[in-house]
This record gives structure tokens, sequence and C-alpha cells, in this order.
């Protein structure tokens, strides 16, 4: 599910928690290229846009965490030289697609306070809520 409005991400992990969804994880590569492919399909997208995704390294720098579960991230898919922490102040996660600049939906530290477009919340999985 992908809303259209512009929040920061603290703001957007609040988003999807209202919604009753948790902010969007990633759990291998092919999860990760699943999820492009999903925004690719909307195509709205042709040559640039960055989205929050539900990582951050808020609880200790450059320890990126899920917030969704906590767990650490077992893959990543960062942009060269990233992520740089730009003036110790970056802590979020954006996936960019920027042709021009040739950055093809990796990923990028920003500041967790800059409002984007687009985020992406997803579902819990209903076999959790059943197995209670
Ligand atoms: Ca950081
Ligand atoms: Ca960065």
């Amino acid at each position: 599910m992908q809303i259209r409005l512009r929040a920061n991400w603290h703001k957007a992990n609040e988003f999807c928690t209202t919604l009753g969804m948790v902010f969007v994880s990633m759990k291998s590569q092919v999860e990760h290229n699943e999820l492009i492919r999903f925004v690719e399909k909307m195509d709205k997208f042709s040559n640039a846009t960055r989205f929050w995704i539900g990582a951050s390294d808020l609880a200790e720098e450059g320890t990126y965490t899920w917030v969704s579960s906590g767990q650490l991230l077992t893959f990543s898919n960062w942009a060269d030289n990233e992520p740089n922490n730009e003036n110790h102040a970056e802590h979020c996660i954006e996936i960019i697609l920027n042709i021009y600049v040739n950055r093809v939906w990796q990923w990028n530290d920003n500041e967790c306070r800059n409002p984007r477009e687009y985020f992406i919340c997803e579902g819990v999985d209903k076999h959790c809520i059943e197995n209670f």
C-alpha cells in the first residue's frame, strides 16, 4: 500500500502504525527487488524519486535496524559512498531513483526530519495474528 503525502521519517512510521500496518522492511535482496518492481509498476516514477523505508541508526550510530522488528539489517543496497552520516545528522534510510546521477533504487542515509512525498507501509503477516 502506498500513500501520497509529505512526511518525515517519524511521521511516516506513525502513519503506518495508525493504518494498522508497519513501516516497510526487507529481509533480502530478493524482497528488495520485489518492492522495487511494485513501485515501478505505478509508472509515475520515470526519472527521479525517493522514499523512506523503515530502517534507521537512531538507536546507535552506524548500526541500522528495522523499526518494525528491532532486528539488524541482514542485507543492504547502499549507493556508492553511503551511508555517509553527513554532518553527523543522517540516521534514516531512503531509497533513491535518480538516473541523472546514476542512482537506481539505491539506499542513502538522510536526515529523519526531512519530508518526503513517499514512504511505504506494509501489512502485518496474517499468520502471525492467527497463531496467537
Ligand atoms: Ca547515522
Ligand atoms: Ca547520506
